[in-house]
């Protein structure tokens, strides 16, 4: 069994869904037994849509909180609650992240959940940021994001925690780790999984200008894998999916444990440290006038 999982799984997932876990009879962990398997394969809630075809063994998971699916305490609690529900579904072998919001595919960390909260709560919402790439970038299952929109951020993170990207072949689309033109730095999981994905010179130059690509240049760099046009992003991701799922689930899982397994541990050996230094750094009066400024620059763009 690759390492990925087991490392996922020790580590445990949000308070929410370590109250909900049981065993079941199959010795796997499963969540609450008031799921039945119908509602465990086909959940709606707010925020998240899952959709798993059992015929295929590809579950679609379409992030629908208006107005940029941003990544708030509660999207990403449940985020983790649906992925984990997959992992542990042994017919759900591949999966899909993709936006029903048209022009954003997600507008990355929610940035209210960092400006003027107490240290407490921003504790408890970065733990919830790391399960979330912990649980995506150690996923069992062939991960792809389909990117049907603007991806800045915590958007970008999400999207290279997959295993490949298409994105909407749409110049106004745009997509990186755009932290430092916020005023804040993103941090070395951020980056590593970042230099994981483009190599260290892109990585670089993306980091230290706070780089925000177009749809053709992120391709450029090797950002995102494919460009299509925008109404066959999510029939393309399904296509490449059922390449990849030829490949032996085994074979592919370890291969994938062998290529991220130390950038995981890396997190997860220094995992209240990563916590402690975002809630000083956040919590810092310089770091949240600058958020404050970049709040109002949002709205006035409106304007
Ligand atoms: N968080 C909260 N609210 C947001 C966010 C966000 N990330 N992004 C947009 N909004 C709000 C806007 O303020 C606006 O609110 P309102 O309607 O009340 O005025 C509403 O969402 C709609 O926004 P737009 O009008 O801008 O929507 P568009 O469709 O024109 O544009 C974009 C969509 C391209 C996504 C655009 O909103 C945008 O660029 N947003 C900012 C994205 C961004 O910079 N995100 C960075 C978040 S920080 C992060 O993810 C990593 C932090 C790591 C921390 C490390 C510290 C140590």
């Amino acid at each position: 069994m690759a390492n990925v999982l087991r490392n996922s799984a020790k580590f445990g997932c949000s308070g929410v869904l370590s109250q909900l876990s049981i065993h079941s009879r199959h010795g796997r962990e499963c969540v609450s037994p008031c799921f039945s398997l119908q509602q465990r394969n086909n959940s709606t809630s707010p925020k998240i849509k899952v959709d798993l075809d059992n015929s295929t063994g590809v579950a679609v998971l379409r992030m629908q909180s208006p107005p940029v699916n941003s990544l708030s305490l509660d999207f990403l609690t449940e985020f983790c609650i649906n992925l984990e529900k997959l992992e542990m579904d042994k017919s759900c072998r591949g999966l899909i992240i993709t936006s029903t919001l048209s022009k954003v595919f997600s507008a990355g960390l929610d940035i209210m959940e960092m400006y003027g909260k107490s240290p407490e709560r921003c504790g408890e919402f970065w733990k919830a940021v790391q399960e979330m790439w912990l649980k995506l970038y150690g996923s069992n299952m062939a991960t792809i994001a389909a990117i049907n929109g603007s991806s800045p951020a915590g958007g970008c993170l999400m999207s290279i925690g997959c295993d490949y990207r298409i994105m909407a072949d749409n110049p106004r689309y745009s997509i990186g780790l755009n932290e430092t033109q916020l005023g804040i730095v993103a941090p070395f999981w951020f980056k590593d999984t970042l230099v994981n994905t483009v190599g260290n010179r892109a990585a670089e130059l993306s980091l230290e200008l706070g780089l925000l690509y177009s749809a053709p240049d992120a391709l450029k760099i090797g950002l995102v894998d494919q460009l299509v046009p925008e109404d066959q992003v999510l029939s393309t991701a399904q296509d490449t999916m059922s390449k990849w799922l030829v490949v032996p689930d085994h074979a592919r899982q370890i291969t994938k444990s062998m290529m991220r397994k130390q950038t995981i541990d890396k997190l997860l050996s220094n995992r209240e440290a990563d916590i402690t230094n975002f809630v000083s750094f956040i919590t810092k009066d310089s770091i949240q006038r600058s958020l404050r400024m970049y709040l109002e620059m949002l709205k006035s763009r409106k304007a």
